[in-house]
């Protein structure tokens, strides 16, 4: 029987991801649900999202890739095989998401939502532009995305600090890592960018005490997972003006529901989850390389460690 790879997503175009695995692997059978064929044959694989259930009735599963960088939805689930679990890792996804967050930082630093006001108003508000080196910008997580986006954020002249578990040096931030780091850390931002993984460590992290650690008028920009900041809480300080603006890509419930109060404040900018997506083109290639290995019993790339939760 001809081994197959099921590929699962409601948000990914399948005729995109196949074509891309097929030049990688030419001998693959790759069954985008449901037409599945026989389930002993399924060896990997490649999902976002699917059903409860859904991945137990692979019996003969090897390997499960996660079709994006966050594994917290996957790690949830009561039907996941012991197998590797791996995530997609792709430069090219980083460096979108990169994007993403110095389109946010600009947007704040060059005063955008205070001109997008005054528009609407026929007011010429002129506010002398600050040089970059005068916006502290942190970032909360410096893994695959957060060292790129802080990276990309360095090249723009931003004075950029980073905040991690585990202690790093990345060339022009000043890091610092570990929780007791993170009020002081916070309390000299006047950008904080959350980048975090939703793990039981960092689920509503972000809350009262640590959002009023920020200096009054700061802003947030979220693009991890909603619940890693306490949506109430964040509510509270963007109503009273202690955040002055938030960037909100990410929410504890997605779809955001219309009657959320986020979608009518003045001072909150909303994009609904895409601040980064996985690619076919790139991220192919990786797949392959890892089914290669599992084929040849080799420890596959980029495993995500389920006790970690990330
Ligand atoms: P990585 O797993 O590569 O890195 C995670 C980073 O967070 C690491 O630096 C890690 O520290 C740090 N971290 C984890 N737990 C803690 C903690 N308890 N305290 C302090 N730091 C911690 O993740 P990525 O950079 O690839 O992605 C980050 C998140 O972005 C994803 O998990 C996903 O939720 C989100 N995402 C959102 C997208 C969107 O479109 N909005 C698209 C893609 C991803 P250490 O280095 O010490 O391990
Ligand atoms: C991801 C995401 O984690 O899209 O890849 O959020």
């Amino acid at each position: 029987m001809k081994e197959s790879l099921v590929f699962y997503s409601e948000y990914d175009e399948p005729a995109a991801w196949t074509e891309a695995l097929a030049a990688h692997l030419p001998d693959l059978d790759i069954r985008v649900y449901p037409d599945v064929g026989a389930p002993e044959a399924v060896r990997y694989a490649l999902v976002w999202k699917p059903p409860q259930g859904f991945l137990a009735r692979f019996p003969g599963l090897r390997l499960v890739v996660n079709l994006g960088a966050g594994v917290d939805a996957l790690l949830a689930r009561d039907d996941l095989p012991d197998v590797p679990i791996t995530r997609i890792s792709d430069p090219n996804m980083a460096r979108m998401m990169a994007g993403y967050v110095l389109f946010a930082v600009l947007r704040y630093a060059r005063d955008i939502p205070l001109f997008e006001r005054a528009k609407r108003e026929r007011r010429w508000a002129y506010v002398h532009p600050r040089e970059a080196c005068e916006t502290r910008v942190g970032v909360l997580g410096l893994g695959e995305l957060g060292a790129t986006a802080a990276a990309e954020l360095v090249r723009h002249g931003f004075d950029v600090r980073g905040w991690s578990r585990s202690p790093k040096s990345l060339a022009g931030v000043s890091c610092v890592h570990g929780k007791d780091a993170l009020p002081r850390f916070l309390s000299e931002l006047d950008i904080a960018v959350v980048m975090l993984p939703l793990t039981p460590e960092t689920r509503r992290l972000l809350g009262r005490d640590m959002l009023s650690a920020l200096p009054a008028g700061a802003k947030l920009i979220n693009v991890s997972r909603g619940a890693v900041v306490d949506e109430q809480a964040l509510l509270e300080a963007l109503k009273s003006g202690h955040i002055a603006e938030a960037t909100l890509d990410v929410f504890e419930t997605e779809p955001l529901p219309p009657e959320h109060p986020f979608w009518t404040m003045e001072n909150v900018l909303i994009t609904p989850h895409l601040a980064s997506v996985a690619l076919p083109r790139s991220a192919a290639q990786q797949i392959a390389e890892n089914i290669r290995r599992v084929r040849s019993g080799r420890e596959v790339l980029n495993r995500v460690d389920p006790r970690r939760g990330y």
